[in-house]
C-alpha cells in the first residue's frame, strides 16, 4: 500500500527530507567508548565543554551554550531575556518557534513575509508594534539571514530586544559575519535532520556575559554551586552522548559541505528550463551549509499545483515536504486563541501554497537527485500536455 500523505512512518527505501547526515562514525565510537569509561553522562560533562568550545571558535562568539534542543532553548533564551506580553514573529516557521513563546505564556503575533526571502518582512513590524510589545523574534528561514539591519534599527526605535531563531543558520553568515552574532541571542538547533546534528540538541549563542550567565542556570535548574538554587530553572541540559555526535558532526563538517553544495548544484542543474519550477538561490557571497533544497510552484506555469507534484514524488517514494504548510497561524492553538490573525498574512499564505523541500544530505547521492529532477520533470510535461489536451477537447 502507499504510504498517504499525513504518513510520517519510516518508510523502507524512501528518498526522505531530514535524512541525518552521521558525522564520523570512529571519532563518535571513541568518545562515547570514553564517556562510558568515566561514567560521567550529562551534567556539563568533558564533551559538552569540549562541544561549546568548538562551537565559539568556529561562530567567532564568545558563548554557544549547548541545551537539549531548539525548542527548549528558545524557552530558556525568552525566559532570560525577561521577555512579557506580545512577540513578533513570522508564521512561516516550524510550529516550535511559536510553541516556545506561547509555552513561554508569550503571545505571537504574527508578521508578514517577504516573498522573494521568505523572512520576516521589516517594513510590516511597525504596524504591529503596540504597549504590550516586548521583542522581535526572528527566524532565518532555510539558513538566509533576515534583515538584522533593519530589524536592529526598529527595535532600537522602540525599545525593544530582538532575538533570532537560528535552527535552520549553523554555518552561514550574514554581511560576512556569522550567524550566532546577532540580536542579544540566536538559537540554533542540532536536531537529527538539521546539518549539524547531536542527535536531539541546540546551542544558544549571545555575545552578552550576563545573559550567558543567566541560561547556564536556568538550563540547569538554577542551581550555582551543589546546593545553592539562586534561579528559577529547568531541565535543558544537554548529554554527553549528544555532545560527542557533535563532535563527530564537526570532524566531518566540510565533507557534508561540500555533499550539500554538490546535490544543489545538481538539482539546480537538473530543474533548470523546467517551467514553473523554481529552486531557491543563496547568496554567493555569504556562507550557507546548502542544507534546504527548496522549490517554488508557479502553479499556472507549471500546470500543476505543489500539492499535485508531492502527491506524485511521493507515489515514486520521494518524501517531498511542505514546510511550513500552512503556516503557525493556522495551526492549534494559535488559531483558537487569535482568530484575528488567521487572515492577516496573505504573503504567508501565499507562500505556504507554493514551496516544497526536496531530500538532500549525505544519504542522497547525485544519482538519487537525478532521478528526483527526472520525476518532477516528467510531471511537469505530462500536466501540460494533459492540460492542454483537456482545454482542445
Ligand atoms: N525553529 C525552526 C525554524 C525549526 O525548523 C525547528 C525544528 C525548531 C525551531 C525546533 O528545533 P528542535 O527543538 O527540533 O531542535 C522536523 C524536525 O524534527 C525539527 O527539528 C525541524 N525543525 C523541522 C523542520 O523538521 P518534523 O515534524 O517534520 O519531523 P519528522 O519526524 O517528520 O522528520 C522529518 C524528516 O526527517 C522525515 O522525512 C524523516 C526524516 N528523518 C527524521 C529523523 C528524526 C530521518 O530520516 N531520520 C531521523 O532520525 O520536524
Amino acid at each position: 500500500m502507499l504510504p498517504t500523505l499525513s504518513d510520517r512512518r519510516e518508510i523502507p527505501n524512501a528518498l526522505h527530507v531530514g535524512r541525518p547526515n552521521v558525522g564520523d562514525r570512529e571519532v563518535f565510537n571513541a568518545l562515547v567508548d570514553e564517556m562510558f569509561d568515566r561514567r560521567w553522562f550529562t551534567n556539563n560533562g568533558k564533551l559538552v565543554h569540549e562541544l561549546e568550545s568548538r562551537l565559539c571558535e568556529f561562530l567567532g562568539v564568545r558563548h554557544c551554550i549547548p541545551v537539549c534542543n531548539g525548542t527548549v532553548g528558545l524557552q530558556i533564551a525568552c525566559h532570560a531575556l525577561e521577555l512579557t506580553g506580545d512577540v513578533i514573529v513570522p508564521a512561516f516557521t516550524f510550529v516550535a518557534t511559536a510553541h516556545a513563546l506561547e509555552w513561554e505564556r508569550l503571545k505571537p503575533v504574527f508578521v508578514d513575509v517577504d516573498p522573494i526571502t521568505h523572512n520576516i518582512d521589516p517594513g510590516k513590524i511597525e504596524a504591529l508594534i503596540t504597549d504590550r510589545t516586548s521583542a522581535i523574534l526572528g527566524v532565518h528561514v532555510w539558513g538566509r539571514s533576515c534583515d538584522t539591519n533593519a530589524i536592529a534599527h526598529i527595535a532600537q526605535r522602540h525599545n525593544l530586544v530582538t532575538m533570532y531563531d537560528a535552527a535552520h543558520a549553523f554555518g552561514c553568515s550574514h554581511d560576512g559575519k556569522m550567524i550566532g552574532n546577532f540580536g542579544r541571542c540566536e538559537v540554533f538547533s542540532f536536531h537529527a535532520t538539521k546539518f549539524f546534528n547531536t542527535f536531539e540538541g541546540s546551542g544558544i549563542a549571545t555575545n552578552d556575559d550576563a545573559l550567558a550567565e543567566k541560561i547556564r542556570l536556568m538550563k540547569n535548574f538554577g542551581f550555582s554551586g551543589m546546593d545553592n538554587v539562586v534561579h528559577l530553572g529547568t531541565n535543558g541540559k544537554m548529554p554527553e552522548i549528544c555532545a560527542a555526535m557533535g563532535l563527530a558532526c564537526f570532524a566531518k563538517l566540510d565533507d557534508i559541505l561540500d555533499v550539500n553544495r554538490r546535490n544543489y548544484d545538481a538539482y539546480r542543474t537538473g530543474l533548470s528550463g523546467v517551467p514553473g519550477i523554481k529552486v531557491i538561490n543563496y547568496e554567493a557571497q555569504e556562507a550557507t551549509n546548502w542544507q534546504y533544497i527548496v522549490l517554488e510552484i508557479d502553479a499556472g506555469q507549471a500546470r500543476l499545483t505543489r500539492d499535485e507534484l508531492m502527491e506524485v514524488l511521493h507515489a515514486e517514494n520521494i518524501r517531498a515536504r511542505r514546510y511550513f504548510y500552512p503556516g503557525c497561524h493556522r495551526m492549534e492553538p494559535y488559531v483558537s486563541l487569535y482568530p484575528d490573525q488567521k487572515d492577516s498574512l496573505p504573503l504567508t499564505d501565499a507562500l505556504c501554497q507554493r514551496v516544497l523541500c526536496l531530500p538532500t544530505g549525505t544519504a542522497i547521492s547525485v544519482e538519487d537527485v537525478a532521478r528526483i529532477c527526472h520525476v518532477i520533470r516528467r510531471a511537469v510535461e505530462f500536466a501540460s500536455r494533459s492540460r492542454q489536451h483537456i482545454i482542445k477537447t
